[in-house]
């Protein structure tokens, strides 16, 4: 089978939907190499096959300007399409003065700021380069998004987009805003929909922080209760600083806070997932497993099914 995206140059038979690199160059190469991307005249390519980022390529790893560099490239070569993450979004909220310079976001964001220099020539071409990424790239039998493919979403951006889906500086900004209808959108689709939770099932989250919403696995269909829908980091407290007892299988307050997805299969990122390779639903694949945090950078090589298969899944530690 012969795939064409608008983008790409040539023909080509499928898209490999790379994971959140988080600053591993290192990652990214011996994926790419696994895969059978080569370097031609500085940027990788595969002769058959084009690349697609979901984003966050920056913060937490030793090798945020080495993994910019080499994505930068494939994406000028024709050989990747690169999709904006919520690390890519914050970055250009942090340089703009839109986004709060706190304690908190400053430690988020500093393994990025310490490497191109925070206000550095370097800095402002980078954040330049990350306002112009798409936010969500449809390519016919295949979708990939950062976080959750929502439409609601998506046409409350329309107003802002480029042809590319990407944003303009207007609407960023307006999205940089809580309390804004683009706020919200922007949230849903590179941060994924969460959900309210009885107070009685608030949990500790990693920094002991009291949290009482949870993530809503969009990607599932059937019942629609916490127990099915909502998602606890695993070793999570409760309030009382006990282990948390789970979420009760009773039915979620409505409207949901997305209706539930159809369509064609769509690729994500995000969730910092572990363990097994595998799909979370015929239809539905994140490749988020951890690459940030100690574990290996995942891809989806898709050549045109219609639906998805664990075989697949590749990654490279
Ligand atoms: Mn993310």
């Amino acid at each position: 089978m012969t795939l064409t995206s608008s983008e790409a140059p040539n023909l080509i038979d499928g898209f490999d939907v790379i994971g959140d690199v988080h600053g591993h160059a290192d990652k990214l190469a011996a994926l790419l190499d696994q895969m059978g991307y080569t370097r031609n005249a500085g940027a990788w390519a595969h002769p058959r096959r084009q690349a697609v980022f979901v984003g966050d390529l920056i913060d937490n790893g030793p090798q945020q300007v080495a993994t910019v560099d080499i994505v930068r490239k494939m994406e000028a070569a024709g050989s990747a399409l690169v999709a904006m993450g919520n690390h890519e979004f914050n970055a250009i909220a942090w340089h703009r003065g839109w986004r709060e310079r706190s304690k908190k976001n400053r430690e988020q964001h500093k393994a990025f700021l310490d490497e191109v220099v925070d206000g550095s020539p370097l800095h402002d071409e980078v954040v330049a380069w990350f306002t112009r990424l798409p936010l969500w790239f449809d390519l016919g039998g295949l979708r990939v998004i950062h976080a959750c493919w929502d439409q609601w979403s998506m046409s409350v951006l329309s107003p802002h987009l480029a042809n590319n889906n990407s944003m303009s500086e207007d609407g960023l900004e307006a999205a940089a805003y809580k309390g804004t209808a683009e706020f919200d959108a922007v949230e849903i689709l590179l941060k994924g929909p969460e959900v309210p939770l009885p107070s009685e099932f608030g949990y500790l989250d990693k920094k002991q922080h009291p949290r009482v919403h949870a993530r809503y696995r969009w990607w599932r269909n059937g019942p629609t209760t916490y127990w099915h829908r909502a998602h606890l980091p695993s070793d999570a407290l409760g309030l009382d600083e006990q282990p948390h007892r789970g979420f009760p299988d009773i039915d979620l307050p409505t409207p949901l806070p997305v209706p539930p997805y159809v369509g064609p299969p769509v690729v994500y990122g995000h969730y910092w997932q572990t363990g097994l390779l595998q799909l979370t639903s015929p239809i539905t694949v994140c490749v988020d497993y951890s690459a940030g945090k100690g574990g290996p950078l995942a891809a989806y090589r898709w050549s045109g099914e219609t639906t998805l298969t664990d075989l697949h899944l590749v990654a490279a530690e």
